[in-house]
């Protein structure tokens, strides 16, 4: 395949020049986070460091880490960079109140998110002749929008769909030709069966798809290739640091290129914070040396992969990020929504159940499910089935309004979920990823 890019000169760039990009932007950005963010000014402060320790990449590491619990303390403005006045977006995670993140943008920050976004559609070989259909969720979710400034530039026809409604997805992708498709990975797996299960194979003209925002496996991937006749690329990306686009995959499809002139990535161990060399496995962390309204220095992602610089086929010189392998926290991703098993809890304590139970995530048809099993209590403890089932339908409406997506639960009664010796087993993960 003919290798196209978005920016050749930045995707190809000499490591000399992505190395001198980041020493003089990282050092920029230190000064303006020390002149207008107090938060982190004071991080800085508590580590006796100014701006005149940072003189490049090599002292990155002296700079202390942020965390969710940081974007928590600091919500919602804490973090800002700029004036509100110069910020003319916001985007958020799918969690909910005490986990949401919120991120800033201003309009320099959204073009430079869409360029990110723009790179990885011509890494799938998008051109200004192609039909971009976007499925990711569109709205405080950052899938939709950033697929869709991405596609613009790109100059591709880009069909803003969201999520949802099969049959009104499949009849625009058929009527108006789709030659992209962008959707989570778990979405595109649902919409290739329901093409196949309606024998619309021939009546598609899908050659390739960007999917990300949750893990999939390689197996997941072969089968959406073949039922779809695409190739699969993955994308990755966090609210934290703007969205999808932070790295993308091209045709070699082994890893993601990180956008090192907007990212400066490092491997940390996740116990010590200590930095590793490349080719280690640990915690991803993310320094934005461009963002203005919202820039994180050192932030953990929490995402397990590794780095590697092996030249790649694909002629782009920005380095590669394995697929992530897992998470350094407890949070689970269930149909592309970030689930924390404590925001479980607090519903069952908030309902008057007792912290027995038990999270059991699956995926069923490449579609993920959710179920919590949880004790009822010797004062709550029924036999009848109608009174369990008003109960049940209780609970799953108080976790749909927690998390957003629906749980199924099932009561049982008091004591008969295993009491483990060390720590309990909250989470049963049977997903292969
Ligand atoms: O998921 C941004 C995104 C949208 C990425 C569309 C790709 C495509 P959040 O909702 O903030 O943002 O969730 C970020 O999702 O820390 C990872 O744990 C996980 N994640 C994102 N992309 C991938 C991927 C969006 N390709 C969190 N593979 C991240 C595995 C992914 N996990």
């Amino acid at each position: 395949m003919k290798q196209r890019y978005y920016q050749p000169e930045i995707e190809c760039a000499s490591r000399e020049q992505i190395l001198a990009w980041q020493n003089e932007r990282l050092v920029k950005q230190v000064h303006h986070v020390w002149e207008n963010v107090p938060y982190y000014r004071k991080k800085m402060e508590e580590k006796g460091l100014t701006p005149a320790d940072i003189k490049g990449v090599e002292d990155l590491h002296k700079l202390p880490f942020l965390t969710k619990d940081d974007l928590r303390d600091a919500y919602p403005y804490g973090l800002l960079g700029m004036p509100l006045k110069d910020c003319v977006r916001i985007q958020s995670t799918s969690g909910t109140t005490g986990r949401r993140v919120v991120a800033f943008y201003t309009q320099k920050d959204i073009d430079l998110w869409e360029d990110c976004c723009a790179r990885a559609i011509v890494a799938a070989g998008g051109t200004e002749q192609d039909v971009c259909h976007v499925c990711y969720g569109y709205g405080l979710f950052t899938g939709g929008p950033g697929l869709n400034g991405g596609s613009h530039k790109v100059g591709c026809l880009t069909l803003p769909m969201s999520s949802g409604n099969t049959d009104r997805q499949l009849q625009f992708m058929i009527d108006l030709e789709a030659t992209i498709l962008c959707c989570t990975p778990s979405y595109a797996a649902y919409l290739a069966e329901s093409i196949h299960e309606r024998g619309l194979r021939d009546k598609i003209k899908l050659k390739a798809g960007i999917f990300g925002a949750e893990a999939w496996s390689e197996e997941m991937r072969r089968d959406i290739e073949q039922k779809l006749g695409i190739k699969a690329y993955d994308i990755y990306g966090l609210t934290e640091t703007s969205g999808p686009g932070v790295s993308f995959e091209c045709s070699e499809q082994t890893g993601m290129h990180i956008n090192e002139d907007h990212f400066i990535a490092e491997i940390i161990d996740p116990n010590t914070g200590e930095v590793l060399p490349e080719g280690s496995k640990g915690e991803l962390v993310f320094t934005s040396i461009t963002k203005e309204a919202f820039p994180l220095l050192r932030y953990r992602t929490r995402d397990i992969c590794v780095l590697s610089r092996k030249p790649c086929s694909c002629g782009r010189t920005h380095i590669k990020m394995s697929k992530p392998m897992g998470r350094s926290d407890d949070m689970l991703i269930v149909k592309g929504v970030n689930v924390f098993p404590s925001q479980i809890e607090t519903v069952l304590l908030e309902q008057g159940y007792p912290a027995n139970y038990q999270i059991i995530v699956d995926r069923v048809n490449n579609s993920d499910t959710l179920e919590v099993m949880v004790e009822m209590t010797p004062e709550n403890f029924s036999d009848s089935l109608a009174h369990i089932t008003e109960m049940e339908k209780g609970l799953v409406s108080a976790l749909k309004a927690m998390l957003g997506i629906y749980a199924k639960v099932k009561l049982v009664a008091p004591k008969s979920i295993t009491r483990s010796e060390g720590k309990a087993v909250r989470v049963i993960d049977k997903r292969k990823i």
